[in-house]
């Protein structure tokens, strides 16, 4: 690398590192990476240990570069998220949760939204049974029991922010994919994140706009059964999940709805020939959470070292 390029790199590392914003985010985030898995002990989830490279990791709905090596003659591909990892997990034990570190390297455009890092946390989890309704209600009271203990904990920095927040004490809004997008049109989500005033769910998302291992739904075929959650005052989509398809036919047959190779999936769908479970879950991004929490327009501010698409960092 050119020498100015990295004396750049150096001075913004450092610049960054002495914001306030950041300094206060971290907090913000020691607080909530305690409160999420404090709650979810309680609700009796087990805490794993992230997988940070796989032979099969997920293939997203929408194209990111795909990083892969190899090691000692097998390729390996670096977490875009752990949902069959999870799937698999179920089979042990009933109720799993874990911080794990994702790479998705987004088009460098994605740095205009201000939400989007290359590499992030995602508290993802997975609970055996479960259906969608259970585990947003789990979504839910993290978040809730979350930004209680942030107002109680860190309410100097956030008087500091001038930020106010209010989570609702019941269930929070659902609003039918189909239906916002009627009455938005095509740039609904962002339109209905700027006009709540508290979080909200889409549920029901059709399956060309989504991954092939969430449920479809037995009475609508095409729709599934899945959920985003979406923060208000235009922060955008916190969460994804669903319930998932654990047939093997049903899996076979979604993979080669969506056009994807089989092969790229062998390994799982190989596993799920053995048997899974029926199961729900869902990941909550860290720092876009931090970031609503602290009101933030640009997500860096909740990572000391952030990977901005388009950008060299450290
Ligand atoms: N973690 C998400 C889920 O459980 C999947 C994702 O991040 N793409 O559904």
């Amino acid at each position: 690398m050119e020498s100015y390029k990295e004396k750049n790199i150096i001075e913004s590392t450092l610049k960054h590192l002495e914001s306030e914003s950041v300094e206060i985010a971290m907090r913000i985030n020691t607080t909530v990476r305690a409160s999420m898995s404090k709650k979810l002990r309680w609700m009796g989830f087990m805490e794993i240990p992230p997988v940070i490279y796989s032979l099969v990791t997920d293939p997203l709905n929408h194209p990111v570069y795909d990083p892969r090596f190899m090691y000692d003659g097998t390729e390996y591909a670096l977490t875009k998220s752990m949902i069959f990892h999870k799937q698999i997990l179920v089979k042990k034990f009933p109720k799993i949760y874990t911080f794990s570190p994702n790479v998705r390297l987004e088009v460098p455009d994605k740095k205009k939204t201000g939400r989007h890092l290359l590499e992030f946390t995602q508290l993802d989890l997975e609970v055996r049974d479960a259906s969608r309704e259970d585990v947003m209600a789990i979504a839910e009271s993290i978040i809730r029991e979350a930004v209680n203990d942030v107002k109680d904990i860190n309410y100097e920095d956030l008087e500091k922010l001038e930020r106010k927040i209010s989570i609702p004490s019941g269930q929070f809004r659902r609003f039918r994919y189909l239906e916002l997008k009627d009455k938005y049109g095509p740039d609904f989500e962002a339109e209905a994140s700027s006009r709540e005033k508290y979080p909200f769910w889409i549920i029901d998302i059709p399956l060309k706009d989504r991954e092939f291992y969430d449920r479809e739904k037995e009475d609508e075929p095409g729709i599934l059964r899945d959920m985003d959650l979406i923060y208000p005052e235009g922060f955008g989509e916190g969460i994804s999940g669903g319930e998932r398809e654990y047939r093997l036919d049903r899996i076979l047959e979604r993979i080669k709805a969506k056009d994807q190779d089989p092969e790229q999936f062998r390994i799982f769908t190989e596993i799920a020939s053995h048997g899974l479970f029926p199961s729900a879950g869902f990941g909550i991004g860290i720092e876009r959470f931090i970031r609503y929490i602290c009101g933030y327009s640009r997500i860096e501010y909740t990572h000391p070292f952030p990977k901005i698409p388009g950008e060299i960092s450290l």
